[in-house]
């Protein structure tokens, strides 16, 4: 049954003239093993809550996927797909995609991020076990991870993290196989994967890879463990060929037709290519077959519970809110109107918190050892630890790059919305897994504090200066910065309504006025952009755009103005991909036809041009900023309501 791995492995690699034939060889037995006598899934329904998940994180390795879901029966991936293997428009892509191809449980190529993304699907596991019981949610997660997955710096968190918080439903395969693209592991790296697993409190264990019977033992053994299970296996890379295999020649390309005739004769496989003979095939089915039942009495069980809590789980597995978000972001709102608040975004973060994690309580939340500094844990949230599965606050340690990835492997598993906090400046941490989150299409919300220099004495080292166009350069990603707690709230709704899209939210350190007075009941930041202060009459000749902190400072810079007769319109910006996404129409009327555009934020130009055009005048950062008092800073930056009115009287003299 493994070679029919190797052998579809081999041919679809070959026909592609591209791919890597080398992992699912080598692989192929302990896949077989998982597969066919552990692994709890159904090919009929990919998505069914209570499956095993299995994640390749050596994503390079998608053959040994796509060979299984073959060989497994899944509808979708038929012989045809495996011979158009990397060809636009497949199902087969050169990495697995999560969403293009049913039974991928995540996207995975750059390595290390599906070991990230395992920990968060435990996470989830045993959190929604804790609160549903194990009749509803009793799964395990099966990671498959290279020798590359484990050199990337992201598996020192994920692996700290798993152990740290006990998660023994977590088994991770290693496949043990000495080489790398560039020749064997020696060239590079000596690190005892046992030991360091059993360090940071796994079981762990060496076996040979391609032993059936020692690999059940290993599985089973793993099972019953109260940590989490690292197996190293021993095994050959192009498990079979004869002369390429266990060398780098494996790795990544089509052995050859020479080579794959040898393997064939070696492997004593007699079938024509993309051929199983009939009694392989059938016992793959079979072994795919298993799962049905296994789903049919999860059904029942689901059916016994109390009606409302089984409505709850299916909302939530569902990913869908529940009407309480949009009636507790209302119920602010009027609150914010009847007492305005001058606080910073970061503290209106946590009084929004407050409301709507009590709103939609498949918020987990957390922060990389910021927690007081990123108002990420709401009033009454629970930590959620190895004691206590069922809180909803995690501490990810500092470890930004390990946190986000769980976030994404909680999104991809379902039944909760993470998010969690930072510094802003940070985000260059972990901006990997925020790209595979847009990419993926998963709801994750990454806090951002401290989103500028206006965080002041910290000084450059943690002033974001580029990261908000570096941000809003990822596809996909919404990038918002409120002005006031006002926004911050919306904000905060519109992030939370995004089911499709990850979040960043930027928040300030220091205090802002509430600009946003009376009660409006609609998102006016749904627009991405709005009119904030109209002009004093109907033709502004200068339009005044900002975001965040800096759109107090646009405010006063419009009296300034005014005050030499010059008639300026103030442009909240939170979120520019919301605006650039508006019809044309509208955009063009948020952004208006006054004869000069000025931009204020304390960040880089880049992107900005696409609203204020390549004439308008930005006032902000050029370079890094510097250590001090952060009102010194706005002063030394040339950030200033002056500044910004010098800006556009300038402008608007050369027009
Ligand atoms: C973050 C990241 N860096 C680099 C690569 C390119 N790359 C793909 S596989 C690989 C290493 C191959 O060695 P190993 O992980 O042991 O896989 P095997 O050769 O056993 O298939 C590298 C460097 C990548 N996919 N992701």
């Amino acid at each position: 049954m493994a070679n029919a791995i190797r052998a579809l492995a081999m041919d679809a690699v070959e026909q592609a003239n591209s791919g890597h034939p080398g992992l699912p060889m080598g692989a192929a037995d302990v896949a077989t093993v998982l597969f066919t006598r552990f692994l709890k899934f159904d090919p009929a329904d990919p998505m069914w809550p209570d499956r095993d998940r299995f994640v390749l994180s050596a994503g390079h390795g998608s053959m040994l996927l796509y060979a299984l879901f073959y060989l497994l029966g899944y509808e979708t991936m038929t012989i045809d797909q495996i011979k158009h293997f990397r060809q636009l428009g497949s199902q087969t892509p050169g990495h697995p995609e999560h969403g293009h191809t049913p039974g991928v449980e995540t996207t995975t190529g750059p390595l290390g991020q599906g070991l990230g993304n395992s920990v968060g699907m435990a996470i989830a596991e045993r959190h929604l076990a804790a609160l549903y019981g194990n009749d509803v949610v009793d799964h395990m997660t099966y990671v498959l991870v290279s020798d590359g997955d484990l050199m990337e710096g992201i598996s020192q968190e994920a692996i700290a993290l798993a152990g740290h918080l006990k998660l023994n439903k977590l088994i991770v395969f290693h496949d043990d196989n000495h080489i790398t693209i560039d020749g064997p592991i020696a060239l590079a790296d000596a690190v005892d994967q046992v030991e360091r697993f059993k360090s940071a409190g796994w079981a762990a264990t060496h076996i040979d890879g391609h032993d059936p019977v020692a690999i059940a033992a290993a599985i089973e053994a793993a099972k019953n463990s109260d940590r989490p299970s690292l197996i190293s296996c021993r095994t050959t890379i192009g498990f079979g060929a004869p002369n390429k295999g266990g060398t780098a020649k494996a790795h990544g390309s089509p052995l050859g037709a020479e080579e794959i005739t040898l393997a064939r004769k070696n492997l004593g496989w007699s079938s024509p290519p993309f051929e199983i003979p009939s009694d392989i095939l059938e016992q793959w089915r079979s072994a795919g077959a298993r799962g049905k039942p296994l789903r049919d009495a999860w059904r029942q069980r689901l059916a016994k519970i109390d009606a409302e809590k089984r409505a709850e789980f299916e909302r939530r597995t569902r990913g869908e809110l529940s009407g309480k978000l949009a009636a507790a972001a209302r119920d602010l709102k009027q609150k914010l109107s009847a007492s305005p608040k001058e606080i910073a975004t970061r503290s209106a973060s946590e009084f929004a918190l407050d409301a709507l994690t009590v709103a939609l309580p498949e918020m987990i939340g957390g922060s990389a050892d910021l927690t007081g500094s990123n108002n990420t844990r709401a009033k009454g949230m629970k930590v959620l630890d190895a004691s206590d599965y069922s809180g909803t606050f995690i501490h990810y340690g500092i470890r930004e790059h390990g946190m986000v990835a769980a976030m994404n492997g909680m999104a991809l598993h379902g039944g909760v919305i993470p998010y969690s906090g930072t510094f802003l400046v940070f985000t260059d941490y972990c901006r990997p897994s925020i790209r595979l989150a847009a990419l993926m299409g998963q709801r994750i919300i990454v806090v951002g504090t401290h989103d500028s220099i206006g965080l002041g004495e910290d000084g450059p080292t943690h002033q974001a200066v580029e990261h908000l166009a570096a941000l809003r350069a990822i596809p996909n990603l919404k990038v918002y910065r409120p002005c006031d707690i006002v926004e911050t709230v919306e904000c905060w709704q519109l992030a939370l309504e995004s089911k499709d899209n990850p979040s960043v939210l930027a928040l300030t350190r220091q205090n802002l006025p509430q600009l946003r007075q009376g009660y409006d009941e609609h998102n006016r930041c749904a627009a991405g952009a709005y009119e904030l202060i109209a002009a004093d009459d109907d033709d502004a000749v200068v339009s005044l755009f900002a975001s965040g902190s800096e759109v107090a400072i646009a405010a006063e810079a419009k009296k300034l103005l005014a005050a030499r007769k010059v008639s300026a319109r103030v442009v909240s910006v939170p979120c520019f991909e919301l605006l650039l996404a508006a019809p044309a129409a509208k955009r063009a009327s948020v952004i208006g036809e006054a004869k000069v555009n000025v931009a204020v934020e304390a960040g880089i130009r880049q992107g900005w041009d696409a609203i204020i055009g390549s004439d308008g005048a930005l006032v902000g950062m050029t370079g890094f900023g510097a250590s001090g008092p952060y009102k010194e800073l706005y002063q030394h930056f040339g950030i200033t309501p002056e500044k910004v009115a010098e800006a556009a009287l300038a402008r608007l003299e050369k027009s």
